[in-house]
């Protein structure tokens, strides 16, 4: 048994939560259960930020005190982990007495390095973000990596030494190249890393809601010196050692990409001047959007957690969440997917398979378990062996962060099990009377519905606990990973009783009407026309399933991400004429770079500033020595040259296009 210890970011509290943060805590909570399973000792933390120039003007919006707003929005949080039944050891709020005290030790630490000193500060800031940027990270007043807009400083200001930390954190990438997954990602860092460090302010004077500088209480803290301390704070920090040894260094940090920066930089750089061990792990996960467009508070687009919540069964939420997207690509919400997944995946391959087998026993050979024999027929060696393979592969699938493959690997099973009973034919056998061979498959099947149960925990622990509650099985110690060792853990003369439809059918998703809410897809008024969507999903399935036709599923088109790019620089390839070089901002921290074949059609200089669709999740591929990130979309006009598919700026950068 070890210690594993993993968070979500702490979430500001000026608005309410959302999809993304549903997401992110839902990835940790998935693996703080696999982790239980697995007989760990697990502290997963999650919590909210309460501190800094954002938070004190939303509470100036409202005509209300911050203390008062964070109070009411920290609790909205709260009560959305309870109603998503997440299991995060503490909710920690960066206003609690033992976070301040942290905070003012960690920069009474930083400061001891001698990494601290005075100066004035000037330059642009983004309260949105709460992020300082350069020069050149700015365009038209917002910052091009967000679209914040920024404002100029200039006041006194206490400065960390970051430039100082430059080498060491890109020795700390090299030598450990899974702290920061995916690798792109890691990539990303390290070269702007290596693009030069400046030393950061860490200190303003102009607002006061925020932790006090130690000895110079005119000075707030910088919120992200407040806000990344939090995770030291809660495994003891300075107070309690001996947890602090315990827990720390965390195992996981899971964040969004968006604050990658923070946590791949910063986070460390304060760390290794305060003399602490780094983070083994920071897993940065990928955006959702909302019918393809980045969501945000002006475009009225984010989708609210908690209708979420109401809208579908826990257990169906979660496995969508995880199942769709692998941890580091965007994805986009959609009702009709959701539907999809829940009838193909869980209600027609596990919960069929569950409720087919139950029934069976029921029916066949009296209602509980019989007695495992020998394994001896090949079928009967290849269902085990398929089992200890789903095992090793979604153990391994956990190890690399693959979520979406943890549940492929279980789908995959849970077919084999199908197959297994419809190769085996319990009914046939019944009717045969063959009963020790009747016997002998519905044990098989049975033990491996409980195998499903086990490795299904981590994503739909109410099926999961249904199905298990079915075998008399109730208790945590049910649930551990040490039963699935060898085959044939469950218990024979067990009684069975049929856990009921583990995941209802849904109906197809109305399209949205406009201005009309988004409505349950179980909603009477709608029902109708459900009915009528969910035949032209079935068509299409059905269509889609001859190769002849050439045409792809839905789900086969969502794979491909397009974006909409703007081109910040263009420049010939030497030694290539048909290739220009081009940066592109993507709506990401850092701009991709591409290698595209339109020097033919297009000067470089006409290009700057253009939006224009591009492919973002193509393999990286390699030309005249450049790696390309991207690729752009053109059409060829009746001459003979390149158009290119453009947008103009009432489309965001970084928007997919779907
Ligand atoms: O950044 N898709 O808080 P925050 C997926 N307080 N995940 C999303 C998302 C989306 N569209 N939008 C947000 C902060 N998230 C800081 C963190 S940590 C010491 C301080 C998730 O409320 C994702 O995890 O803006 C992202 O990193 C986080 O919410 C940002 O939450």
């Amino acid at each position: 048994m070890s210690n594993f210890y993993l968070t979500t970011p702490i979430y500001y509290v000026n608005g309410a939560p959302h999809i993304g943060h549903a997401y992110t805590t839902i990835i940790a909570d998935a693996f703080a259960r696999y982790r239980r399973q697995k007989g760990d000792e697990v502290f997963f933390l999650t919590g909210t930020d309460e501190h800094g120039l954002k938070i004190q003007r939303a509470a100036e919006d409202r005509g209300i005190s911050p203390q008062q707003m964070v109070d009411e929005n920290s609790a909205r949080f709260r009560e959305l982990f309870e109603q998503l039944r997440l299991t995060h050891d503490r909710f920690i709020r960066t206003t609690d007495a033992d976070h301040k005290k942290t905070v003012a030790e960690m920069v009474a630490r930083m400061k001891a390095s001698g990494d601290i000193y005075l100066d004035k500060y000037e330059g642009w800031y983004a309260a949105a973000d709460e992020a300082y940027y350069d020069e050149s990270e700015i365009a038209d007043g917002k910052a091009v990596a967000t679209g914040a807009s920024v404002e100029w400083v200039e006041e006194e200001s206490y400065f960390f030494k970051l430039s100082k930390y430059a080498e060491p954190l890109l020795e700390w990438y090299r030598s450990n190249p899974n702290a920061i997954t995916p690798s792109g990602r890691r990539n990303e860092v390290a070269s702007f890393v290596e693009g030069g460090l400046r030393d950061l302010s860490i200190s303003r004077t102009t607002f006061s809601w925020g932790i006090p500088m130690p000895e110079h209480p005119e000075h707030v803290l910088y919120v992200w010196v407040d806000a990344l301390t939090n995770y030291i704070t809660a495994v003891g920090a300075f107070d309690d050692t001996e947890r602090f040894e315990a827990f720390w260094p965390a195992d996981i940090h899971f964040i969004g990409k968006d604050i990658l920066r923070f946590h791949a930089v910063y986070w460390p750089a304060f760390l290794m001047s305060a003399g602490l061990e780094l983070p083994k792990q920071i897993v940065a996960h990928g955006w959702w959007t909302n019918d393809g467009i980045k969501m945000s508070k002006s475009l009225g687009n984010v989708i609210d957690a908690f209708e979420l919540a109401e809208r579908y069964d826990l257990d169906v939420l979660r496995y969508y969440l995880l199942r769709e997207i692998p941890i580091g690509n965007d994805g986009n919400f959609s009702d009709a997917r959701v539907v999809e997944r829940n009838n193909a995946e869980l209600a027609d391959n596990i919960g069929n398979l569950v409720n087919r087998t139950f029934a069976m026993a029921g029916k066949f050979i009296g209602g509980s378990v019989p007695a495992p024999r020998d394994i001896t027929e090949s079928e009967d060696v290849a269902l085990r062996d398929a089992a200890y393979a789903a095992r090793d592969a979604i153990d391994k699938a956990f190890e690399d962060r693959e979520l979406h493959r943890a549940l492929e690997h279980l789908m995959a099973f849970s077919s084999e099990v199908n197959n297994y009973i419809q190769r085996t034919q319990p009914w046939a056998l019944n009717k045969a009377g063959n009963t020790e061979r009747l016997e002998q498959t519905l044990y098989n099947a049975l033990e491996s519905i409980r195998w499903i149960a086990l490795l299904a925990a981590p994503f739909t622990p109410d099926a999961s606990r249904k199905i298990l509650a079915g075998f008399g099985q109730t208790t945590e110690a049910h649930l551990s990973f040490d039963t699935l060792k060898t085959w044939a853990n469950l218990p024979a003369g067990t009684p069975l009783e049929a856990p009921g439809v583990l995941f209802e059918k849904l109906e197809a998703p109305v399209e949205e009407e406009e201005n009309s809410e988004k409505s349950a897809p179980q909603d009477q008024k709608s029902a109708k026309k459900a009915k009528k969507d969910e035949k032209k999903v079935e068509k299409s399935k059905k269509s889609d399933d001859s190769e002849s036709t050439g045409l792809i599923e839905f789900g086969d088109f969502t794979k491909v991400e397009i974006r909409v790019g703007e081109v910040l620089t263009a420049e010939k390839v030497e030694g290539a004429d048909k290739l220009l070089k081009l940066s592109a901002n993507v709506g990401e921290e850092t701009p991709r770079t591409i290698v595209a074949g339109i020097a033919k059609s297009f000067a470089p200089e006409e290009l700057v500033g253009l939006r224009v669709a591009m492919v973002t999740n193509l393999k990286p591929a390699k030309l005249f020595g450049i790696k390309s990130e991207a690729m752009i979309l053109a059409a060829k006009t009746t001459d003979g040259k390149l158009a290119l598919a453009r947008y103009d700026e009432r489309v965001e950068v970084g928007t997919r296009i779907s």
